[in-house]
């Protein structure tokens, strides 16, 4: 049994490292990719979305265009962290088209086409997930199940002290999310992935002695994180997109999870976007379950298993 599902991704890095999960894990029966606004600028995501298509020797999995900015406010980039988020590989691009569909009106017609059998993995901004939402009253309940990266679990953030990247950018759409009714878990960036989902540089060097191309990928894509992860301490490439697109399609891996009531600052003066993950004492209802404990070493293993196999890319990579 497979697992279908559509990742949607603002394509940098260790959002390369979950298509891949999705493209090649036998568990997985990836139906498409949306793009959303997030990390570096959108068609250079959509760039970095093909290379992992064509890396992964894959290229038929649709790839749908998705918001350009978010809901109500100018977008952020994450460009400081990620470069240009495919660590300055190029590849030709001529000939690869997304489809025509908006990816908001392409998840709201795949999930009304098959009720209550499509997962989401959700790994940038929730914009298009929101959008979808207010396009179709029916879409949350059409919807499996959705797997979203992203705020931290009563830790710390990443782009300010408060609040993680993805719903910094769009909270709007993050506050929307939670409150639609999914069956929703959650991949935090603090505690989970700080401390369960860092490669150091043993693993790295595992990782790179492969020799396969997707490893080499891995590597040069990573490589701008690790510097930016180091300046900043943590000791090693960070994988919560990876991360979250592992625990749907192998849900062994979670050793702990919670129900918690998730919602999201809109208005704070210094904490836009902070997630408050409220733990069953405050009387709130829960509306999403959050990881809180991983089994780091079987994911580890899991991401090197993909990253091992040989594969064929049809298309030269200059620098790979
Ligand atoms: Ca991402």
């Amino acid at each position: 049994m497979t697992v279908p599902l559509v990742i949607d991704t603002d394509t940098a890095q260790d959002d390369c490292v979950a298509l891949l999960v999705g493209l090649l894990d036998p568990a997985a029966d990836l139906r498409a990719i949306t793009m959303v606004a997030g990390n570096v600028g959108f068609d250079q995501q959509v760039r970095n979305a093909f290379m992992t298509l064509n890396v992964a020797g894959t290229p038929a999995v649709p790839v749908y265009l998705g918001c350009r900015r978010p809901l109500v406010r100018e977008w952020v980039s994450a460009e400081d962290v990620h470069g240009d988020g495919s660590g300055g590989l190029a590849m030709a691009q001529e000939g690869l088209v997304p489809e025509a569909e908006h990816a908001v009106d392409a998840l709201v017609r795949m999930a009304a086409e098959a009720p209550g059998e499509l997962s989401i993995v959700a790994i940038g901004p929730l914009t298009n997930i929101a959008a979808a939402v207010v396009k179709d009253p029916g879409f949350a309940r059409n919807v499996k199940s959705l797997f979203i990266m992203g705020g931290s679990n009563n830790g710390r953030g990443n782009i300010t002290a408060a609040a993680e990247f993805n719903f910094y950018v769009d909270p709007e759409a993050a506050k929307t999310v939670f409150s639609a009714g999914f069956e929703i878990t959650v991949v935090p960036w603090d505690p989970l992935t700080l401390r369960q989902a860092v490669f150091g540089q043993e693993r790295l060097d595992e990782i790179a002695a492969l020799g396969t191309p997707l490893s080499r990928f891995f590597t040069r894509i990573c490589a701008a994180t690790l510097e930016f992860d180091r300046r900043v301490g943590i000791d090693g490439t960070t994988h919560p997109d990876s991360l979250t697109a592992a625990v749907l399609l192998h849900p062994e891996l979670v050793r702990r999870a919670s129900p918690y009531h998730v919602d999201v600052e809109t208005a704070g003066e210094l904490t836009r976007g902070y997630s408050a993950m409220s733990w069953g004492v405050h009387g709130l209802e829960p509306n999403a379950r959050v990881v809180e404990e991983i089994d780091s070493e079987a994911f580890y293993e899991l991401i090197k298993g993909v990253l091992a196999r040989e594969t064929a890319p049809e298309r030269e990579i200059t620098g790979l």
